[in-house]
């Protein structure tokens, strides 16, 4: 199997099934499958909440290593929609050129590190720090900061060989109250400033609400944008002569970017809680046990896409999940998104040829399902200008 080649891990499962089944932590999990059955869940946030204890959505499960809710994450209607709202601008601002062009800066010192060098790791030394120093944008935060959160690793929660780590966990925290601490005693135009002057549905914010926005904003956006951008990486290397045909073109960049997002589904699921019993796909889930809707499987839905285990750039008909789908949908996909385009734009510039030298590829175990979702390292060569 080529490197940028990932499989339908769900194929089997979704056809004549509809749910995986798999334990987590003792805490089953019925995985949905099929592109509708996900998104019906989705939208019925009534009998699928995300308000459930904290960390319980998430698969695996950080009920053990996280008190603190997420936000707005973690909040169902109608309470969801204060926080989602107050965000909302904040999260938009990557729309605008000051933004982008600090992005761009990002991926073309990235590049000029890459061509510098004979060959280096793509996860460690090019997705994590353009990662890393997008967030310190999102954030309106000094870029040094970067540096410390490079230093934590691909995963804020998780060690390699250590499916959760408690102790990684409490660095972020640790981290939060004293940034929270920082910004309350000297505001600037940063996101801790904003969340720690706001009011929301009628009350200001807490120490701890403004800790579960930032606790959101660093893990959800992390390993899912690093696999992304490694991901692409080893897709155009393979494929150099489609990068090529990107070049100054930005609707089909931006296409091009749905595409490969469908494709490599860097979130696998995310999970819910049944409030009531309930049937999906003729499976009983039982109320208070867990579903969880399948991103990477609902985009290779053939139901829904034509020749779904095909990159096809300029796909025409993409309504794809990877972002998730209904209230929650991911409110880092702007941003997200912004930065895929400019990563492809100025790989399609500078780019001449991608070796991939070397591959360790991160296998996850659902169940009976194992699927490709990134790399543990991928070294590749960069020529170019
Ligand atoms: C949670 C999740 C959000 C979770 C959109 O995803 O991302 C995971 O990587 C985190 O571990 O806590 O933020």
């Amino acid at each position: 199997m080529s490197e940028s080649e990932f499989p339908d891990a769900f194929a089997q499962a979704r056809k004549y099934i509809g749910v995986e089944k798999m334990d987590d932590q003792n805490d089953p999990v019925q995985m949905v499958l099929r592109f509708q059955d996900v998104r019906k869940c989705a939208h019925n946030w009534k009998s699928f909440q995300s308000g459930a204890e904290p960390g319980r959505i998430v698969v695996p499960s950080e009920v053990a290593i996280r008190s603190i809710r997420q936000i707005p994450f973690e909040v169902d209607p109608p309470a969801h929609k204060g926080y989602r709202t107050l965000v909302e601008p904040w999260f938009k601002r990557p729309l605008k050129a000051e933004y982008t062009n600090k992005l761009k800066h990002i991926v073309d010192d990235a590049l000029d590190e890459a061509f510098s060098v004979p060959e280096f790791d793509v996860v460690t030394d090019f997705a994590l720090p353009i990662q890393s120093k997008a967030l310190a944008v999102l954030l309106n935060t000094p870029s040094k900061e970067a540096e410390t959160w490079i230093s934590w690793g691909t995963h804020v929660f998780r060690s390699e060989g250590e499916a959760l780590d408690g102790d990684k966990a409490n660095l972020l925290y640790g981290y939060l109250d004293s940034e929270i601490e920082r910004a309350s005693n000297e505001p600037v135009d940063d996101l801790y400033s904003l969340l720690l002057s706001a009011e929301v549905n009628g009350k200001k914010m807490t120490r701890e609400e403004v800790k579960g926005v930032m606790i959101l904003t660093f893990a959800g956006g992390r390993d899912t944008v690093i696999n992304a951008i490694t991901n692409i990486v080893a897709y155009f290397a393979e494929h150099v002569e489609e990068l090529k045909k990107l070049k100054g073109d930005e609707p089909a960049i931006k296409k091009a970017v749905e595409e490969l997002v469908r494709y490599f589904s860097p979130l696998t699921h995310m999970g819910r809680v049944a409030t009531e019993d309930k049937v999906v796909c003729q499976h009983t889930v039982k109320s208070d046990t867990r579903i969880s809707l399948c991103w990477a499987s609902a985009n290779r839905d053939e139901q829904v896409f034509e020749n779904p285990n095909n990159v096809i750039l300029d796909r025409k008909n993409n309504p794809h999940v990877a972002f998730g789908f209904g209230v929650h949908n991911c409110l880092g996909s702007t941003h997200a998104r912004q930065l895929l385009r400019a990563l492809i734009a100025a790989m399609a510039e500078r780019v001449d040829n991608i070796q991939l030298l070397n591959a360790n590829i991160n296998l996850e175990q659902w169940g009976s399902v194992t699927r490709k979702v990134g790399f543990h390292q991928l070294t590749a060569c960069f020529l170019g200008s």
